[in-house]
């Protein structure tokens, strides 16, 4: 069981001046996906009322590091800090993007990637044609990791948990609570995701209340999960130690209770779930 704390503490931001690699694009040089075969796992019980969580296994990514994705496209960073970019997430689908040699985690926030480097400045991704540059925003220095969602939501080494309200670069930091063991945040609109340094996958309201388990539904060779993201409440992107990548959708499955269970913006009737 997490314990909840909320504490408060500041963060500052230095501005500094670090540049986050080699903005050269080299094509085609995709990840290690040479393994495995896509396949539905079933359906999981979300330890939530009203939902359905189906796993899917996605892909393979032997070399990645850390996932983000977005509405249309999934992010991975590689062990050797490469960034490629996929539309399915699925074997042989995905192309080299940049280079960003200091980067240790990415995120997709607000529909724009973001970069924490090694040396905890977070940098904005402009994708342009013929180049890739990244644009300074802050140094978040006590962060550990950053999550996507509609913000960036970043995990200090404290275990606290913060929101970035930028762009613009500069903007402030809002502290949202505590999580003791939390590794990963995710915070797409009307859904928490936590991941915790054991892999354990947990869902919060705002504030981080009612927290409840994901059931795994993975099987032992896949590992646990290493990373998470989300870029809407009824879908959550998983990559497990074993580097498998997973595809995650919520289905509203109580359709009288008043409730979007699923938190895809549709209620009951309303949600094709229900038809
Ligand atoms: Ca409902
Ligand atoms: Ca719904």
């Amino acid at each position: 069981m997490i314990r909840r704390l909320v504490i408060a503490c500041s963060t500052s931001m230095a501005l500094l001046s670090a540049c986050l690699g080699g903005c050269v694009v080299v094509e085609g040089e995709p990840l290690d996906d040479s393994l495995g075969e896509e396949g539905d796992l079933g359906s999981a019980r979300l330890a939530l009322t009203g939902v359905t969580a189906t796993w899917t296994r996605v892909g393979r990514l032997d070399n990645a590091l850390k996932i983000a994705a977005a509405h249309n496209v999934i992010f991975a960073l590689s062990t050797s800090f490469k960034l490629y970019r996929s539309l399915s997430g699925q074997n042989g689908t995905w192309t080299l993007e940049d280079h960003p040699a200091q980067a240790r985690d990415i995120a997709v926030a607000g529909g724009l990637l973001y970069a924490l480097n090694d040396n905890k400045t977070l940098w904005l991704h402009r994708d342009v044609p013929t180049r890739n540059t990244w644009i300074y925003q802050d140094t978040p220095f006590a962060a550990k990791t950053i999550g996507s969602g509609g913000s960036v939501a970043a995990v200090n080494l404290d275990d606290s948990i913060w929101v970035w309200s930028g762009p613009p670069a500069g903007s402030p930091w809002i502290n949202v609570g505590e999580l003791p063991g939390v590794k990963e945040v995710s915070m797409p609109r009307g859904r928490y995701w936590l991941l915790t340094d054991s892999g354990e996958i947990y869902s919060a309201n705002e504030g981080l209340s009612d927290l409840r388990q994901l059931t795994p539904s993975l099987p032992v060779a896949a590992g646990v999960p290493m990373d998470i993201s989300a870029a809407r409440a009824d879908e959550l992107w998983v990559l497990t130690t074993a580097k498998e990548l997973y595809k995650v959708t919520f289905t509203e499955t109580n359709c009288s209770n008043f409730l979007d269970d699923d938190r895809d913006l549709a209620t009951d009737a309303l949600d094709d779930d229900c038809r």
